[in-house]
Parts: C-alpha cells; sequence; structure tokens
C-alpha cells in the first residue's frame, strides 16, 4: 500500500493505464469447461460476466483530467456462440456495463501500440508477478511490457483490494441477499438431518436450498464432518454417515451476484446434544458472542479479536478442566492455540477469503464485512488430558459481520445458534 501511495504521489502529473484482464475459460478434461468463475477484480469494476476480455481505465493528466473505461471483448462468432451461447459483442457490452467504449479484443494489439506511442512515462498498472490470464499475457502484454516507456509499473491488486473492503450500500444489500439464503438453507439442512444420514445429503440439501431461493451456487466447497471428523479442518470429502449421538459441521455458504456468505453450524443429528457436547457448544458460542462484542470498540483488528479469542477460548477450557488452571496467560495462550488453530475470521465479500491482500493487523471500519469464526476442537486422539465424553468433537460457529459506526450488525443472524433454539428446530423434525 505504501508503495502505492508513494507512486500516485510521484506520478500526479503522469498519464495512467489501468489493466485487468478478465479469466480465461479452464477445462477439467479435453472440451469439458469447468463452471467459468470471472476475475473478481474484473467483475467488481466492469461487471462483465463473459471470459477472454480486457478492461483498459486511461487516466490522463492535465488541466481537465480525463477518465476512459473501454472493454475489449470476444467478437461476435456464430460458430463459437452455437456451443458457448450468445456473445454481447461491442454493441451489448456498451448497453449492458455502461464502459465508455467497448472494441473487440483482436484490436488490443493495436490499441496498446498506438496509446505506448502518444504517451510517453506513462504509469502502467497490471498484474505482472501474477498474470490472470496467461494466455493473454504472453500474447497481449509481456512485449508490452518490455519494449515500452512506462516509467512505472505498479500492481493494481492492493489498490482495487482497498475499494473492495468498504461495501457501499448496494453491496452490503447483497451481502445481506447472499447471508439470509443461506441462513434460510441452514435452518432447512438441519430439519433434513438425522442419524445416519450420509454428509452428501446434506451437502445436496444446502446446495439445493441456496439455488432453488436464488443463489448462483455454492460460494465454495462446504464442509459437511460428522463427529470426529470435523476436526480436520478442511474436510471437503463430505462423503460419510453422521452417526447418531454425533454432531456435524457444517461449514457452507452461497454466492449471488458475485457476493458471497460464510457460515458454519454445528449441530447434534440426534436432536439433542450429550452434556458435554452441549458445555463445549455453549463455550465456544460464549467465545463468539464475546468476539462480536469486541467488534464495537473502536479501534481494534482482526488480529486482536484472535487474541482475544484465545483468551476466552483458555478461560473455558480451564472452567470446563480440559486445560490445568494454574497457567501464565501467555501459556493459557498457547495450550487454546492447539484446541483453534485458525484464525479468528477473514475479511468477506466477492471471494470468500476476501481481499487477502489486505492485513488483518488495520482497524475494522464501518462498511468492512468480516467473519467472526472461533471454534475448539478435540480430537479422538487428542494428546490433552480430556475425558472420553469431549473427544471427537468439533465446533464452530461463524457469522458473518458488517462493521458499522456502532453495535455491528450480523448479516447472518437469521441462522440459529443457540442451542435451544437448534434442538427446538430438530424437534420439529
Ligand atoms: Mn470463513
Amino acid at each position: 500500500m505504501q508503495s502505492v501511495e508513494r507512486s500516485l504521489h510521484q506520478n500526479q502529473q503522469s498519464d495512467h493505464i489501468i489493466i485487468i484482464p478478465s479469466a480465461s475459460k479452464s477445462y477439467m478434461t479435453h472440451d469439458i469447461p469447468f463452471p467459468f468463475r470471472q476475475n473478481t477484480d474484473f467483475l467488481y469494476l466492469s461487471g462483465f460476466l463473459e471470459p477472454n476480455s480486457v478492461l483498459v481505465l486511461e487516466a490522463k493528466s492535465g488541466k481537465l483530467p480525463d477518465h476512459t473505461a473501454t472493454l475489449f471483448v470476444p467478437r461476435k462468432d456464430p460458430h463459437r456462440e452455437l456451443w458457448d451461447g450468445p456473445r454481447s459483442g461491442k454493441e451489448g457490452t456498451l448497453s449492458l456495463t455502461g464502459v465508455d467504449s467497448a472494441e473487440n479484443i483482436d484490436d488490443l494489439e493495436l490499441f496498446l501500440q498506438l496509446y505506448a506511442n502518444e504517451n510517453k512515462g506513462f504509469v502502467l498498472w497490471y498484474n505482472y508477478s501474477k498474470p490472470v490470464h496467461s494466455e493473454f499475457h504472453k500474447k497481449y502484454f509481456a512485449d508490452f511490457i518490455k519494449n515500452n516507456r512506462h516509467g512505472v509499473i505498479e500492481n493494481p491488486r492492493s489498490l482495487v483490494q482497498s475499494l473492495r473492503l468498504y461495501k457501499s450500500a448496494a453491496e452490503m444489500q447483497l451481502m445481506q441477499k447472499t447471508c439470509d439464503i443461506a441462513s434460510a438453507a441452514f435452518v432447512e439442512t438441519m430439519k433434513f438431518s438425522r442419524p445416519g444420514v450420509n454428509e452428501a445429503h446434506l451437502y445436496a440439501k444446502m446446495d439445493y436450498e441456496c439455488r432453488v431461493n436464488g443463489a448462483d451456487i455454492l460460494a465454495y466447497p462446504p464442509v459437511v464432518a460428522g463427529g470426529n471428523r470435523a476436526n480436520t479442518i478442511h474436510y471437503i470429502n463430505n462423503n460419510q454417515i453422521v452417526d447418531d449421538g454425533t454432531m456435524v459441521l457444517m461449514d457452507a455458504g452461497c454466492e449471488c451476484h458475485g457476493y458471497t456468505s460464510d457460515i458454519t453450524r454445528t449441530w447434534p443429528v440426534s436432536g439433542c446434544f450429550t452434556k458435554e457436547q452441549r458445555a463445549l457448544y455453549e463455550a465456544v458460542l460464549d467465545v463468539q458472542k464475546h468476539c462480536l462484542k469486541v467488534c464495537e470498540r473502536p479501534g481494534v483488528t482482526l488480529d486482536f479479536i484472535f487474541l482475544e479469542m484465545l483468551r476466552v477460548i483458555a478461560q473455558h477450557l480451564q472452567e470446563l478442566n480440559l486445560i490445568p488452571k494454574d497457567l501464565t496467560s501467555h501459556q493459557a495462550q498457547t495450550l487454546a492455540r492447539q484446541f483453534c488453530p485458525h484464525h479468528v475470521g477473514h475479511y468477506l465479500g466477492m471471494d470468500v477469503h476476501d481481499t487477502d491482500e489486505i492485513s488483518r493487523n488495520i482497524k475494522l471500519q464501518p462498511g468492512m464485512v468480516v467473519t467472526i469464526e472461533p471454534g475448539i476442537y478435540i480430537p479422538l486422539n487428542s494428546r490433552h488430558h480430556v475425558p472420553a465424553g469431549f473427544r471427537g468433537q468439533g465446533i464452530r460457529i461463524e457469522d458473518d459481520v458488517l462493521i458499522t459506526s456502532g453495535e455491528p450488525h450480523v448479516l447472518t443472524s437469521a441462522c440459529p445458534k443457540n442451542p435451544d433454539h437448534i434442538e427446538k428446530i430438530l424437534s420439529e423434525r
């Protein structure tokens, strides 16, 4: 960020050109495409959903600064469109997106040549360290970077991510929508669960409920982990039986118009928590509520909330006699980390782990969306001195939270997490 600000400052008098390619199509085997996912920065800036396109933003210096947005898009092609579906073409792109101009992608090379001839010492913004579209990188950009007379080349990623970090009113509405759909889908999936259910069926139910209620797709491969498998944080095989007497941990969310939800709930498939399951569950819930409350304090960071999470987890583990009571706060925190190996949360938006270039050590500000997701994990083979009833349990409770100037707004509050509420829903099956 600092280098970005410095070069912006140094180059206020320069012309700038910002080049953001779309994603390319990727294939699982010959001719068989994966579902297409657009490059997030490209989608954020253009709203354009087709692959093999490039957004070019020009900023001209001078008395009257001049900005132009041009989309280079795939040429209309009846033969290709027969297989892949209609293309917007130049005219369609103009009316769909509101850019200043639209051109065919095969005219990009000439455009770049002319631009370089007419402009000297411009600042080129392009993600050269990790090109988004490797074919276009070779075809259009590698030589442009090598041969040309740009003064500075900068990576636009952090700058675009620092915009994406703060949600506009329209984005907040979409975040609420994706969270509402996923929350309702969790309730239906809880009701659909029963002892002996296959994890795959819960996955399918979640997917079904999200899609029939308006989501485009699940936001990521969900974790549907029965019993001890909940202790594998990224368990995505989702193909085992959830035995009676065990809990299932489901981490799932959906995507609506490019905006994602990310929720975790843990519930007993029998309908009632055992004594130990409830004790651990209430501990995690208390930690989660505490962390939500901390979001309200001005100036806190996700890293700070993470330390608060460890502190309160340690307190609960001590109250449950799962770790020794005579520990320094540092020892207690180190031990708590062994019961919760992951962070308390991350930024959320168009990507699930959104804006990954943004440090978790910056102050939370109104308009940011974060997840708050503490957990306690005790595998069957835990090396800690833990009674049998606590073993093989993995619990995480994850909500999506919009930071405001006052109380944080929990976007996923429609998803039940109170243990009595969960048992009531399960009793209505
Ligand atoms: Mn998450």
